[in-house]
C-alpha cells in the first residue's frame, strides 16, 4: 500500500526527518511516499500558519498519485476534517494517533511541545478527542520547531528535562512528542526515561497501515461527506467543490468504492 506523509510545513528537512521515522516502522509492503507542503508558512507555530497551512496540504491529497491513505505530520492536525471530506482515503493526523496509541500502553500521558503558545492547540486537540482523563498535562518547551533541527541546539537537553518533570511533576506513564520534528527523538528519550515516549508520525503511519488493512474508507454519509458543489470566487475560485468532487450521491457512493 502507498501511504502519503504530508508535512504541512514548507522546510523540506522536517519532512526527510519525519520520513526516515515513518519508514522505521512501515511494513515492508508499504510505501512512504513523502510531501512538503508547497506553499505557507516554514514552521507551524499557531493558529494563523495552522490556518493558512491547510491549503497546501488539499492541494496534496488532490494532486499527484492517489494514495491508500495520507498522514497529516504536524502536531495541531491542522485542516484533519476538511482533508476526509475531500479523499474517501483514510487521512490520519500525527497528534490523534499518537493520544491513541499511548491510551493503548499507558492510562496516563503528558505532551511536550514545543512554543508556550502552541499549549493550547495541543489542549484543544485533548478536548475534541475525548482525551482529558488521559491527558494528565501539555507541557510547553519554549523550542522554537526549527531549532529542533539545528546542530549544536540545547533543544534536546531541554526536551528531556521537560519529560522527566513531567514524569515526576505530573506522574504520567507515558510521554507524546509534540511536534513532528521531534520524531527522531521517541528512542533517545525512551532509553533515558523508561516509559514509552510515543512519536506521532509512526503512530499514524501504523494506524494508517492498520485502517487500509481492514479495508476502511472514510465514510461520505454526514459532516465527511464531499463538499458541497457552490461557486467560490478571488483566490479561492479554483477551489470550487463543483469542479473537484462527485456532485450527486450516485458518484459519491462510486468514488467511496474505488480503492486509492
Ligand atoms: C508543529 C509540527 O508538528 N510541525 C510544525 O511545523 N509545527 N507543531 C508544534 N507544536 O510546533
Amino acid at each position: 500500500m502507498r501511504i502519503k506523509l504530508i508535512n504541512p510545513n514548507t522546510t523540506a528537512s522536517m519532512t526527510a526527518l519525519m520520513g526516515e521515522a515513518a519508514r522505521a516502522v512501515a511494513a515492508p509492503g508499504t510505501e512512504v511516499v513523502l510531501a512538503t507542503s508547497r506553499s505557507g508558512a516554514a514552521s507551524i507555530e499557531g493558529h494563523y500558519d495552522e490556518a493558512l497551512s491547510v491549503l497546501g496540504t488539499i492541494d496534496e491529497i488532490l494532486n499527484g498519485d492517489a494514495a491508500d491513505a495520507y498522514v497529516i505530520g504536524c502536531f495541531g492536525d491542522p485542516g484533519l476534517l476538511a482533508a476526509r471530506e475531500i479523499t474517501a482515503a483514510p487521512v490520519i493526523g500525527i497528534a490523534e494517533a499518537a493520544m491513541h496509541a499511548a491510551a493503548f500502553v499507558a492510562t496516563s500521558f503528558s505532551i511536550v511541545t514545543t512554543l508556550e503558545r502552541t499549549r493550547i492547540i495541543s489542549e484543544h486537540l485533548v478536548r475534541n478527542y475525548g482525551m482529558q482523563d488521559h491527558c494528565r498535562r501539555v507541557r510547553a518547551t519554549d523550542v522554537p520547531v526549527l531549532e529542533l533541527e539545528k546542530p549544536g541546539s540545547s533543544a534536546r537537553a531541554i526536551i528531556l528535562g521537560e519529560c522527566e518533570e513531567a514524569l515526576r511533576d505530573d506522574r504520567s506513564e507515558a510521554i507524546i512528542l509534540g511536534c513532528a520534528g521531534m520524531a527522531d527523538l521517541a528512542k533517545y528519550l525512551e532509553e533515558r526515561l523508561g516509559v514509552p515516549v510515543i512519536d506521532g508520525v509512526a503512530a499514524a503511519v501504523k494506524f494508517a497501515e492498520a485502517i487500509v488493512g481492514m479495508g476502511l474508507r472514510t465514510s461520505k454519509a454526514g459532516d465527511l461527506a464531499y463538499p458541497l458543489p457552490k461557486p467560490y470566487v478571488g483566490k479561492l475560485s479554483s477551489y470550487a467543490p463543483t469542479k473537484l468532487f462527485p456532485t450527486t450521491k450516485r458518484q459519491s457512493a462510486e468514488r467511496f468504492a474505488i480503492s486509492g
